[in-house]
């Protein structure tokens, strides 16, 4: 059984992806909850993760860090983690890197809380640019990979794992959405480890 290193629940958006992924993988794993940025604990996860941050995977002698990299290791185990047909997959690592490497502006202009409800004022002209590409996104794959299952193509890939914090986002700062991915929302937030996730991080405010 692999361990998976996380942050915390309510701030640690990076964590969630490969938990997520993992567990609707139906995936055995020890998870070891390390909060970052609080001294000593840098010392602490650096015990595991080379970069000095979580999420990280250890499986025997083996690490792997950097959230993308653990999804793409985890569907190595679990290949229904990628969708099966060749374009569909190369089209759901493209969205997975877009999310991976962008949407700066929504990650500081909306910042990742789970338990929290916050107004969503005024954004600025590149965050709204953000939350419209990755509306375009899910309304895209939903029409043209959804198929017969509920998820972004079909049925649950890394895709919907890697999404998900912006999930949380969304819910956060009640971003008004189109049917296809209000829906797709609701199927991503009424999941038991999505539930999980969220009654953990709301414990921690305790
Ligand atoms: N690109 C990395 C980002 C990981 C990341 O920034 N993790 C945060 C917690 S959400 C962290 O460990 N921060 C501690 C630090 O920067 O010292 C990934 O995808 O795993």
């Amino acid at each position: 059984m692999f361990k998976l290193i996380i942050g915390n629940h309510n701030y640690s958006s990076w964590s969630l992806r490969p938990w997520l992924a993992a567990k609707q993988a139906g995936l055995s794993f020890e998870e070891i909850s390390i909060p970052p940025r609080q001294s000593p604990t840098k010392a602490d996860v650096l015990k595991y993760s080379p970069s000095g941050k979580v999420p990280c995977l250890v499986d025997g002698e083996m690490i792997v860090w950097e959230s993308l990299s653990i999804c793409e290791y985890l569907a190595e185990k679990a290949p229904s983690l990628w969708p099966s047909d060749e374009k569909a997959r190369a089209e759901a690592r493209s969205i997975a890197c877009e999310i991976h490497f962008g949407f700066n502006a929504m990650r500081q202009g909306m910042p990742f809380d789970v338990r929290a409800s916050l107004p969503f004022l005024e954004p600025s002209v590149e965050v709204k640019a953000d939350v419209a590409r990755i509306i375009s996104i899910w309304e895209s794959c939903r029409r043209r990979h959804g198929g017969e299952g509920p998820f972004l193509f079909g049925h649950f890939t890394n895709a919907d794992a890697i999404y998900a914090p912006a999930v949380f986002r969304f819910l956060t700062y009640h971003v008004e959405l189109p049917e296809e991915s209000r829906k797709w929302v609701e199927t991503m937030a009424a999941l038991p480890a999505m539930q999980e996730w969220r009654e953990a991080s709301i414990a921690e405010a305790s």
